[in-house]
């Protein structure tokens, strides 16, 4: 299946798509509707919003407000925020965003709201649009910056720069792997098109490897290379002690940047290096400096990560822990900024000298609010959206009315975050006592000897193995 026919599958199976094309058409009815978006902070949701806005602009003659604000959730008071300072819109974007139930409040500031996202459900808004096939027809739906092209296809012509920027956005969320060559089913018939339309991209180099060169470590490729000085110009503003204050918020710089290639008219198709993708005008400066801060601390935290400790092996999957901090100008970041991704890149050769089917990563990383575990891998077997949720559940227990305690994410990617006080031993008492919790689990399922109550128990830490 082509990319075309797969949107025009997608456009007939999921009812969502349908509504959002619905939604969009009846908006450009107006004259000069007014749309504000909020989108996520990284790439994947920057992506989103450039794409989103690009269409806005030139299917509806939309006026369009963009907010990247460093929180993966919306919540009501910074939507109220925004309103009071730029007034009435039409319509209300979420992309990438989540898809959350209390979404539904917001309805009470517009009239409108449509939530572009692949995350999973965590909880079902029941009045607002959604878009998003990994809820609505159970295929994982890679990237938000996807489903906003296709979004953007449905409705019209896109061109070279769309295409580059899903490129970057599925890049920036795993949903391919262009060195193993290794798809996401959703992804896959965007991808092969990609190598059509971006060849140079695609193409080896033996290279430094980047955060996404988890396996093969000896050699990268082009896609992989801008993705990441994209990834690190997010976290500009957090080098502001060092670089100087005049320094921008990372999400907008790299939202900004995007723009700018098309400006200058640059050629994406033929980019086959970072500079040529970089330019050389004052955001690229940045960008590069930014960079080489980035690569300084990316080899600090390499230090940092060589000693994992193996937890134990649940399901063919062996669990290591790493205890290490971000570097100094990380430590505030409310969201995985470095650590996790230096982490990541350990784990395959984990899994090689443990001898497991599988290995995850448990990154406990103290910072200055509180404790941050970020969960890697899983190889399927383990979920570790599930897991971060139950962790955050059980310490919410255990210290009601604390507000600062969370956690979820996607099956081999999320987070866990607890806030001061909260204390750290605590955090790891709880983590500690679930990973045996589940290798004893996993054994007793493996001998076919669970109990009900041990498997609904398996179940809810996603332990999808046996039940
Ligand atoms: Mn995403």
């Amino acid at each position: 299946m082509n990319y075309a026919e797969q949107v025009q599958q997608l456009f007939e199976t999921d009812p969502g798509f349908a509504s959002a094309v619905g939604m969009l058409e009846k908006l450009s009815q107006r004259k000069h509707p007014r749309v504000l978006n909020f989108s996520h902070h990284d790439l994947d949701g920057i992506t989103s919003a450039f794409i989103a806005k690009r269409l806005l602009e030139r299917q509806l003659g939309a006026e369009v407000v963009v907010k990247l604000p460093s929180h993966f959730k919306l919540w009501e008071e910074a939507l109220v925020e925004v309103l009071e300072k730029e007034g009435k819109f039409d319509l209300l974007l979420l992309t990438d965003k989540g898809t959350f139930s209390f979404y539904d409040d917001f309805l009470k500031h517009v009239d409108q709201v449509l939530i572009i996202d692949h995350h999973q459900l965590d909880g079902m808004p029941k009045r607002c649009t959604v878009f998003n096939p990994t809820v609505e027809i159970s295929e994982y739906a890679s990237a938000a910056s996807l489903l906003c092209h296709m979004l953007a296809t449905k409705l019209g012509p896109t061109d070279v720069y769309d295409d580059f920027a899903v490129l970057l956005g599925c890049r920036g969320d795993f949903a391919f792997d262009p060195v193993q060559k290794s798809y996401t089913d959703f992804a896959r018939p965007f991808i092969e098109q990609s190598m059509e339309e971006f060849p140079l991209a695609f193409r080896f180099k033996a290279d430094r490897p980047t955060m996404y060169d988890l396996v093969d470590r000896e050699r990268t490729v082009l896609v992989n290379q801008l993705a990441e000085v994209l990834h690190a110009g997010c976290l500009a503003h957090l080098y502001n002690q060092v670089l100087g204050t005049d320094i921008p918020y990372g999400p907008e710089l790299v939202y900004d940047f995007l723009f700018e290639l098309s400006e200058r008219g640059a050629r994406p198709e033929k980019f086959s290096s970072v500079n040529d993708m970089l330019g050389g005008g004052p955001k690229s400066r940045i960008l590069s400096r930014v960079f080489d801060m980035y690569k300084s601390d990316w080899a600090l935290l390499s230090g940092r990560v060589e000693n994992a400790v193996f937890l134990g092996e649940i399901c063919g999957v062996g669990v290591y822990m790493v205890f290490a901090e971000e570097t100094e100008a990380m430590r505030a970041a409310p969201f995985p900024a470095i650590l996790p991704f230096v982490a990541s890149t350990r784990m395959d050769a984990l899994k090689r000298a443990g001898g497991h089917p599988h290995s995850m990563i448990i990154i406990f990383c103290p910072k200055e609010r509180g404790v941050h575990i970020s969960m890697r891998g899983g190889g399927g077997v383990i979920d570790c959206g599930s897991m971060c949720s139950q962790l955050a559940t059980r310490l919410r227990e255990l210290y009601p009315g604390q507000e600062g305690v969370g956690g979820g994410g996607h099956a081999r990617a999320a987070e866990c975050l607890a806030d001061k006080p909260v204390p750290m031993y605590a955090v790891m008492h709880e983590l500690i006592s679930m990973v045996q919790e589940m290798v004893r689990l996993a054994e007793v399922l493996d001998r076919g000897k669970a109990t009900l109550e041990e498997m609904e128990r398996a179940r809810s830490l996603g332990l999808t193995h046996g039940s």
